[in-house]
């Protein structure tokens, strides 16, 4: 899982309206749309109206490679941008956490190196961003593509995201092969799922260029160049450093997404948002994950 850096995230909070702008070009919908399809609520009017009822605490860890300027702010920023009563607590780690529940939280928000989870306080249940963020991708695919049923995916990138992924793609009625440079791991994770038929690329360049619709989930850059765009080719890539190069962007236009941190956040805060308020369970053996 890729660490973020201060420069990859310094200009967000500045630029959550102008984003939103660019995902309603190419998906036709807002964050908190994409977001709300994510997390399986029926539209995002009923969360508009629920959010700022529900208060986020974002709490700051210390532990391991420690704080990263600008994450908790910019977390915060996507929160409250969404219309979330969200917050950065004063204090880090424990004595955030405990700052967070006497403030009345209803869901705080951590990373450490190794997780980043929205925690329901009072229901007992997590939502992790890795799971959060495939969901919020393939929302925003399956929105780009006019419908993801019967249609050929390639998820590129058997990591957390990557494997999220397969499950909330098969869950539209995708067909999925997977890819991975390392190729035993394309191979377990389509063996995770036998009960579906998942297909296995060989060659990351073959699947390239047979595949119109692509979920780049892997932590290299310039994976997908130029030669492999087509007409036809919509790509959603939460992968961190983007995977698309330069030049294949500019030939994608408005059919590509790719934040660092936008559309993830905005699922779990929906998904969370479904635990708090009751009306949904999407997350099924969320806590065990
Ligand atoms: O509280 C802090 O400032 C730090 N403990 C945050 C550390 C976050 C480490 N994790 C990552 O940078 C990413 N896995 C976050 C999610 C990226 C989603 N594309």
């Amino acid at each position: 899982m890729t660490r973020l850096t201060s420069r990859d995230i310094d200009a967000l909070p500045s630029g959550l309206a102008d984003y939103d702008r660019i995902l309603k070009a190419a998906t036709g919908r807002s964050l908190l749309g994409i977001g709300a399809a994510a997390a399986g609520w029926a539209d995002e009017d009923a969360i508009g109206r629920l959010a700022s009822t529900i208060r986020m605490a974002v709490v700051p860890i210390r532990s391991g490679q420690g704080i990263i300027r600008g994450f908790t702010g910019s977390v915060t920023a996507i929160l409250a941008y969404l219309g979330f009563d969200a917050w950065v607590t004063r204090q880090t780690d424990v004595a955030g956490f405990a700052e967070a529940v006497d403030a009345g939280a209803h869901v705080i928000f951590a990373a450490d190196d190794h997780r980043f989870v929205a925690v329901c306080l009072r229901h007992g249940r997590t939502v992790d961003n890795a799971r959060a963020t495939a969901d919020g991708f393939v929302a925003g695919l399956d929105l780009m593509a006019g419908g993801l049923h019967g249609g050929r995916v390639l998820v590129l990138g058997c990591g957390r995201v990557g494997r999220w992924a397969v499950p909330a793609l098969l869950k539209r009625g995708a067909r999925v092969c997977v890819a991975d440079r390392i190729p035993a791991r394309a191979a377990h994770l389509a063996a995770r799922h036998s009960g579906e038929t998942i297909a296995v690329a060989a060659d990351v360049d073959n699947a390239l260029d047979t595949h119109d619709l692509i979920i780049e989930a892997t932590d290299a850059a310039d994976v997908i160049r130029a030669r492999h765009i087509r007409a036809a080719t919509r790509i959603s890539a939460p992968g961190m450093p983007c995977g698309v190069s330069p030049n294949a962007m500019e030939q994608l236009g408005g059919r590509l997404l790719h934040d660092p941190l936008q559309i993830g956040v905005a699922a779990m805060a929906c998904s969370a948002a479904g635990i708090v308020s009751g009306t949904m369970s999407t997350y099924e053996g969320e806590a065990s994950s």
